[in-house]
């Protein structure tokens, strides 16, 4: 074979052997033209935005209203996470579970280099080392990604930290025998024909083939923080989960930190940066941003479960992103803020549905805009920006032991049955509270609307391994010595017999985390139901809230015959009261 050009610019490879022989291997495989190890530097990144200004891939943005804002127009067939197409390769099938296809590894490695073969000729193959959680964390875990897309490697810059600093501790972990992550990736011919996420928890590797979008081509995010990180905390015993992080602050200002895991498209980004109403905010209440997607969590020694959030950036859906919905979101992306698959105005701003009452001059995919052809703003259409931006961004993210978690909270979107707050009896009631999660699907996710999709914990397309094993994890925690948070399930969109939302939601919501940590710090009081214990009456702060006493009725209102029958909750299940 001839020879491939090692790096072009400093660092010039690395000091770990096994990584520098890796990439020879892969430029070997794949014959890029050039070979760039990435330093994450502002230079580094100036000249890949100029690079992909230059071919079109990126299209400024108006630089006075955003600066640093840049437009990427995906491929039209290559606009979300592909699941029919993502794969868990373990050694036995069993162990990738029901939950995740499965090919054997022999016959996805062939089948990937085949299609990696050569790929990357004419393209350069750039090198990106990253590290999942503060550099210097003991719960954080790195990883290496080679890619032929600059899109990529800029997203990788913003949503992970990346390039020197994660290369040092990449050497400082391979020469104490603690291995990378190895995630190869090409944006291929980008045909949905020959596209697939492959992933092998066994030899913490994943192959990534034929996109370049979002959570099929970052590797760091769903294909490492969650479906590699599930398999390895199964092992190493802690827990990778798609979960926001919020701090609480009371008037006292003591924090408490709070993990919650909703399905996509349940407003996750929105309660990780809520602004409480005013009247909270008035008495000293604050919320502070840890992270809003992914959440590793580790028992330490004090029996606590400390978190940290692996990501350094968010990649959140922007339509209906709005002052009125997250005005801190609104104000983190007027600036260095990479936007995908969203429309623009006249003046050339960002736009997309629900933003606000201005016109569309062009579409998503830049043709002028016709509402014949459907929204302006693809529903997916994201934003990709530093978590640092965000005006509640918690100094704690960075902090190398994370953040101790007093509460633990599952939801999802449902119009009947579930009430708006109720807190599992213990552990293992908790444990069957987020195994029987479910949601109704929206028009942004699927084609049809109001449709259940179960999604235990929202892992479904994450958990790496078999939902019986991630289950068992989940209830080995529950052991002697452990103070484990309490767990809470909670429903923002139960509806009216009009199909009215009962609860304004939003903001507003901070209601209902003030009930959460009073339970957590035994200052609220509880009453028993069939599913679980609900706010006694008048425990819930309404002041200054145009919610009657019936609409409180009906949002509280749990009904055990409705939850025995029918409802997905419990009709396959033995009751709460068994366990
Ligand atoms: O469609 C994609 O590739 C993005 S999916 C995504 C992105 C950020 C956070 N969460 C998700 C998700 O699907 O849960
Ligand atoms: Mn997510």
């Amino acid at each position: 074979m001839n020879a491939v050009p090692r790096a072009q610019a400093a660092p010039a490879g690395s000091r770990l052997a096994a990584l520098n022989a890796w990439v020879d291997e892969v430029a070997a495989l794949t014959r890029p033209d050039r070979v760039h190890w990435c330093d994450g530097s502002d230079e580094e990144y100036a000249s890949l935005v100029a690079g992909m200004l230059a071919d079109g891939t990126l299209v400024e943005l108006d630089q006075a209203t955003h600066p640093g804002c840049y437009l990427h127009r995906s491929d039209p067939d290559d606009v979300a996470r592909v699941e029919h197409l993502t794969f868990v390769c373990s050694r036995e099938r069993d162990d990738a579970g029901p939950n995740n296809h499965w090919m054997a590894p022999e016959q996805a490695h062939a089948r990937m280099d085949a299609l990696f073969e050569g790929c990357m000729r004419g393209r350069t193959l750039y090198v990106v080392p990253y590290c999942m959680g503060p550099i210097d964390s003991p719960l954080a875990r790195c990883g290496v990604e080679i890619t032929d897309s600059p899109y990529v490697v800029a997203n990788m810059r913003l949503m992970t930290r990346m390039g020197a600093d994660a290369l040092a501790r990449i050497e400082r972990d391979g020469a104490q025998g603690r291995p990378f992550v190895r995630g190869l990736h090409s944006i291929g011919e980008l045909d949905p024909d020959r596209r697939f996420i492959m992933h092998f928890p066994e030899e913490l590797a994943i192959k990534s083939y034929g996109s370049g979008y979002g959570g099929n081509a970052l590797l760091g995010k769903k294909c490492h923080a969650l479906r590699i990180a599930s398999w390895q905390a199964r092992q190493e015993g802690w827990l990778a989960e798609h979960m926001l992080i919020l701090g609480l602050e009371d008037p006292q200002g003591a924090t408490h930190y709070i993990a919650a895991a909703f399905p996509s498209a349940c407003g996750k980004t929105n309660l990780a940066m809520l602004i409480p109403p005013e009247s909270y905010r008035e008495r000293g209440w604050k919320v502070w941003t840890v992270g809003d997607d992914i959440c590793w969590m580790h028992p330490g020694q004090d029996g606590r479960l400390w978190a940290i959030n692996p990501e350094a950036g968010y990649f959140g859906v922007a339509p209906g992103t709005s002052a009125r919905t997250n005005p801190n979101a609104l104000a983190m992306i007027q600036r260095d803020t990479i936007y995908t698959n969203v429309a623009v105005t006249e003046d050339n701003q960002p736009w997309w549905e629900g933003l606000d009452k201005r016109v569309p001059a062009l579409d998503w995919r830049g043709r002028p805009f016709d509402p014949a052809n459907g929204p302006a703003a693809h529903p997916n259409a994201r934003f990709t920006v530093s978590a640092r931006q965000c005006p509640s961004w918690s100094p704690r993210a960075e902090d190398p032991n994370g953040v101790p978690i007093s509460a633990i909270v599952f939801g999802g979107r449902r119009s009947t049955v579930m009430p708006l707050v109720f807190e599992a009896r213990d552990w293992a009631h908790g444990v069957r509270v987020g195994a029987a999660m479910g949601s109704e699907t929206t028009a942004a996710a699927t084609g049809t609307v109001g449709v259940m999709r179960r999604d235990p914990m929202a892992m479904k397309p994450f958990c790496g391994y078999h939902f019986g094993d991630y289950f068992a994890h989940w209830l080995s925690f529950d052991r002697p010595g452990a103070k484990l948070p309490k767990i809470f399930h909670v429903n923002w969109f139960r509806k009216d017999e009009d199909g009215r939302f009962l609860w304004p939601g939003f903001g507003e919501n901070m209601r209902v985390l003030e009930w959460i940590v009073g339970r957590v710090e035994g200052a609220a009081d509880a009453v028993d139901s069939p599913i679980g214990l609900l706010p006694a009456p008048h425990m819930l702060d309404l002041d200054g809230l145009d919610v009657s006493a019936e609409t409180m009725r009906q949002l509280l209102y749990v009904d055990a015959e409705e939850l025995a029958s029918g409802s997905g909750w419990a009709a396959d299940l033995p009751p709460p009261s068994q366990h």
